[in-house]
Parts: C-alpha cells; sequence; structure tokens
C-alpha cells in the first residue's frame, strides 16, 4: 500500500518538474492529497476479474492495476511508444489485457460505460465489478444520476468514488450542491452509500473492500464519497489563487503520504529508515523512466489525424 502510495507521489511531482522544464505539455493534473483514494479503492478490487475506470487524478490505481511505470511516463510525456501514439499526454487509454479502461473526457459520461460493461458481464452471467470516479464537480452532471439509478434498479456491480476535493477548477463545494454530503443520494437512489476521510488509505482500502463484497453479492452498487483537498490547481496552468491559503495549510497537516508513513512507523510496521530508502529506490526508478522516456521521439504529425472516427470496417480515420 505504502509502495503505490510513495509511487503515485514521486510520479506526480515528476510531472510537476517536467512540466516546468517544458518536457510536459497540456494538462498536467496534479493528484497530491489524492493518492490514498487511487491506491486504497484500486487495491480492494481483484485485478484478474474486476475492471478499473480511472479519472485525471488517480495514477495510483495504474500502478495498482499492473501498469508499467515506462507505458505511464511514455504516456504523459506524449512520446512515440505510447499507448496514444504520442496524441495524448494524460490517461485516456484502454488497457484491456489488463482491465484498465482509461478516461472518458467528458464528465459524468464514463459512468453508464463502467456500468454497462458490469451489465453485459452480468447478462453473461458472470460478476464483474467496475470501478469508477468522479469529482465533486462532475458529480453533478445529468449522467451519474442516471447511471446510478439504472445501476441500483439492476443491481449493477458498481463502485463510484465521488472524489470531494472542495473545488471543480475554481468553483467551491457550496456553489455545486446543496445538500450535506454527496453520500446522501444514495439513499434516494435505494443504493449503500458512504462518506469517509479520503486522506485515510487503509480506512479507503476497507470500505471499498466492503462494497466489493456487497458488490460481489448481488447486492448492488455503492456511492463512496471521499472527502480530500486539491492542494494544486485544476492543472498546472492554474495557479489557485482562489484558494484561501488557511484551506491548503489545514489539509497540508493530513497529507495522505506522511501520515501513512508517520502512522506504519508508530504501529512499528516499519523504521522511517525502511521508508526513506523505500523513496529513494521510487525516486532512482522515475529518474532512470523518464530519462528512457525522453529517448522517444514526438509522434508524426499526422498521428493527430488518425482513430478520430472508426468506420464500419474497423479501420480508423
Ligand atoms: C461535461 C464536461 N464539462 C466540462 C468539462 C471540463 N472540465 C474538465 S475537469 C473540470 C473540473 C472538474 O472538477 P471536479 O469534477 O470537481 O474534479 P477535479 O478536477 O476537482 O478532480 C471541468 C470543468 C468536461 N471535461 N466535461
Ligand atoms: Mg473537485
Amino acid at each position: 500500500m505504502l509502495r503505490y502510495m510513495i509511487m503515485a507521489r514521486e510520479f506526480d511531482t515528476a510531472m510537476l518538474r517536467l512540466y516546468r522544464q517544458g518536457k510536459a505539455f497540456g494538462g498536467v493534473y496534479s493528484q497530491l492529497g489524492n493518492e490514498a483514494v487511487s491506491v486504497g479503492s484500486a487495491l480492494a478490487l481483484d485485478r484478474t476479474k474486476d475492471v478499473l475506470f480511472p479519472m485525471h487524478r488517480n495514477i495510483g490505481g495504474h500502478f495498482v492495476f499492473g501498469q508499467t511505470l515506462d507505458q505511464l511516463m511514455l504516456n504523459h510525456l506524449a512520446r512515440q511508444g505510447s499507448q496514444m501514439r504520442g496524441t495524448d499526454g494524460t490517461g485516456h487509454y484502454a488497457d484491456p489485457a489488463l482491465r484498465i479502461y482509461g478516461n472518458v473526457s467528458h464528465l459524468g459520461a464514463m459512468i453508464p460505460v463502467a456500468a454497462g460493461f458490469s451489465l453485459a458481464d452480468k447478462l453473461r452471467g458472470v460478476t464483474t465489478v467496475s470501478m469508477t470516479y468522479i469529482g465533486d464537480g462532475g458529480a453533478q452532471v445529468g449522467e451519474v444520476h442516471e447511471a446510478l439509478n439504472f445501476a441500483s434498479v439492476h443491481k449493477i456491480p458498481l463502485i463510484l468514488i465521488i472524489e470531494n476535493n472542495q473545488y471543480a477548477y475554481s468553483t467551491p463545494n457550496s456553489m455545486e450542491f446543496a445538500c450535506e454530503r454527496l453520500s446522501d443520494r444514495a439513499v434516494g437512489y435505494g443504493m449503500a452509500g458512504a462518506t469517509i476521510d479520503g486522506t485515510d488509505v487503509e480506512l479507503v482500502y476497507t470500505t471499498c473492500s466492503e462494497a466489493v463484497d456487497h458488490a460481489r453479492k448481488g447486492l448492488g452498487p455503492t456511492l463512496i464519497e471521499t472527502v480530500t483537498m486539491r492542494m494544486r490547481g485544476h492543472a498546472e496552468h492554474d495557479d489557485f489563487s482562489y484558494v484561501p491559503k488557511e484551506l491548503l495549510e489545514e489539509w497540508s497537516a493530513k497529507d495522505p503520504v506522511e501520515r501513512y508513513i508517520d502512522r506504519l512507523i508508530d504501529d512499528g510496521v516499519v523504521t522511517r529508515e525502511e521508508t526513506d530508502e523505500l523513496r529513494a529506490s521510487i525516486l532512482n526508478d522515475m529518474i532512470a523512466s523518464i530519462d528512457r522516456a525522453l529517448e522517444h521521439p514526438w509522434p508524426a504529425a499526422e498521428e493527430g489525424l488518425k482513430n478520430v472516427f472508426m468506420s464500419t470496417a474497423g479501420e480508423g480515420h
């Protein structure tokens, strides 16, 4: 659990540096503060049976589901040899062999897709739990409500994590919804729901494990709201000056990675030297992977015209 969290953290901070060095382009969406959610939730699944539909702040889940560091680096640096052939700089890829179906950018649209995946398998007599994510802003899109209602009526094994990181771009929670907790909506859909501290990885893991058990028993979907703070701007081009400094200070004291390291040391599970060593070895892997990725050339311009539409013969145009 700790290894994946540190991998997520170091990958993220590497991307922030690469963006400032002009080596990463487009949107660099930091997931600082969301590591416990992405790692704890994905670890609750069985990656040989279930499916993961990650969103833009879930790098930890890609690692948990077995995606290689080199592939993720190539994808994020948009180089030739990446799964998106260098045409994308984030996580818009699917890797069916690893059971990862990377994000649909149109917020809300991925929830019916994830529900549909599990429904198709259910019709074949197979129980496949699908786990997907949406932000506090995205959760207000109509398709989210339709998908949850449909999933509950048909007892589809779907788990939706609403990552409430307080903001959707510059819009705060107070301008997004009027209910107290986003999981209160679960009652209206007739499904299980919970709101939890999204900085506590073990709590995320146990809550999601219960949701997985519930889904496997045929009892239907679960809605889980994880409460965190977006510690950076929407993406790195955004200086997030609209976020009160006190809010960031308050949440930095609850940093999920540091907090978990301290807990494991207090419990006598690891020593500070061991966690420092683990971090140093992960950082070395990261640097080596960046060096390898930067040797790959940019994609040819015509790649941008391919795979936009699919002909009925299956050829991309
Ligand atoms: C339907 C739709 N509207 C707008 C956008 C542009 N957009 C992408 S991310 C984002 C903010 C999302 O905020 P939230 O759902 O809270 O997730 P967060 O980025 O905070 O994790 C917006 C407006 C989009 N991708 N899809
Ligand atoms: Mg948000």
